[in-house]
């Protein structure tokens, strides 16, 4: 029987590790990086999702073993343990737009596991189809419909599509037996992941509710991340039996390859399709963004200046919807362990993503000052404490200049 290991008292070691595994690499003039740490008796910690405007980080402290504990940071209100649904182990793999719903997995007395909703601290099991255990791995931006698999019968994983007012519906397979669902647009519409065919072999799928589920390619395959309006899809491929590459699906181009990176995959995608984040495998993993400009770039080449005494983005795991923030996991030398990370690819101050901190930037501001909201073309809000104020308009003035 297959179980996910668990460990006890995993309360009463975070309190030590809010006051310890935090740590912050930030250079004021510049990009940001901030680490998430290792709560004690885990082995490293890991992001999986940020919401739309980068003040909400998920993910999971875990352990070798495969226990884990799903986590949720708030820029105001730092690192929280999420819990699980009576049983020791969770993980939270999703995140709503403005970050107040969170979904994942986490495990029940009987020490199986159930997909879970989280939200205003309240973690509800979704169920299963049948079986024993499920597992979420994708929210659309308003927290309404959520993805992942769960059990039909024992151990026969099938992809599922939950909404708030139909429940947990099953997606079906290509064919054959097993099917999981990793991500579903913002609008809920669209849902990809991966499906068995009847030979057995898993592809890449992409769901409507017109379509059904249709195979992106011939090839072993595998889709993570979709686009906003479902229109553009990443995952890996299996190229030629050598192993699998990031790919990039539209249904102009239909699949193509990102890198002839064997090992590399693609985890999230932008709103617009337009910026793609993974990870290569260049004889270790290392984080990758993607653009149609800049194609492929190596994370620990663009912001060198952040990576301090060898450190590493290793896995870019998921990025807002814009594109400007990219969270997975890494390695931070100051605690020799391999953490969760958020990298802000925006310079401090700057309110439209051209790099450079100036009038522009002062009269957006300027003319947002005293408005309330998030959302993740809201950049005015600088500290991100809801509102437009003083703080923000000082942030661009000591920052003016900067980059230009
Ligand atoms: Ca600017
Ligand atoms: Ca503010």
């Amino acid at each position: 029987m297959m179980r996910k290991h668990t460990f006890g008292h995993w309360a009463c070691r975070l309190v030590a590790a809010i006051g310890a595994g935090l740590s912050v690499s930030a250079n004021s003039e510049a990009q940001s990086l901030r680490w998430f740490g290792v709560m004690p008796g885990a082995d490293y910690s890991r992001a999986y999702g940020v919401s739309a405007d980068g003040s909400v980080v998920v993910g999971a402290f875990e352990t070798y073993d495969t226990a884990s504990r799903a986590f949720r940071w708030t820029v105001n209100g730092g690192v929280q343990d999420l819990g699980a649904l009576g049983g020791s182990s969770s993980a939270a793999y999703g995140v709503s737009a403005d970050g107040s719903v969170i979904v994942g997995w986490a495990s029940i007395p009987s020490g199986f596991w159930r997909a879970f909703r989280w939200e205003n601290g309240v973690m509800k099991d979704l169920g299963t189809l049948g079986g024993y255990t499920s597992e979420a791995y994708g929210v659309s931006a308003d927290g309404s419909v959520i993805v992942g698999y769960a059990d039909k019968r024992e151990f026969q994983r099938q992809a599922f599509r939950w909404t708030t007012s139909g429940g947990m519906r099953n997606l079906g397979t290509l064919g054959g037996y097993w099917g999981e669902a990793f991500g579903v647009s913002a609008d809920g519409s669209v849902v990809v992941g991966r499906a068995h065919d009847i030979r057995g072999v898993y592809h890449a799928f992409r769901w409507t509710a017109a379509g059904g589920m249709q195979a992106l390619s011939e090839s072993e395959s595998e889709a993570y991340g979709v686009s906003a309006d479902g229109s553009v899809v990443v995952g890996a491929v299996q190229f030629a039996g050598y192993g699998f590459r990031a790919f990039r699906w539209t249904a102009q181009t239909g699949i193509q390859n990102l890198t002839s990176d064997v090992g590399s995959s693609a985890f999230g995608v932008s709103a617009d399709g337009s910026i793609v984040v993974g990870r290569l495998s260049i004889g270790m993993y290392r984080a990758f963004r993607w653009t149609e400009a800049r194609g492929i770039e190596d994370l620990n080449i663009t912001y060198a200046s952040l990576l301090r005494n060898d450190a590493e983005l290793r896995e870019a795991r998921a990025v807002s919807l814009d594109g400007r923030y990219i969270v997975g996991m890494g390695y931070n030398p100051s605690s020799r362990l391999q953490e969760a990370f958020l990298l802000d690819t925006w310079r401090a101050g700057d309110t439209n993503g051209d790099g450079c901190v100036n009038d522009a930037d002062l009269l957006r501001v300027l003319f947002a000052l005293g408005t309330r909201g998030t959302g993740y073309t809201r950049h005015e809000d600088i500290n991100k404490d809801g509102i437009v104020g003083n703080a923000d308009l000082l942030a661009v003035l000591f920052q003016l200049g900067q980059g230009c």
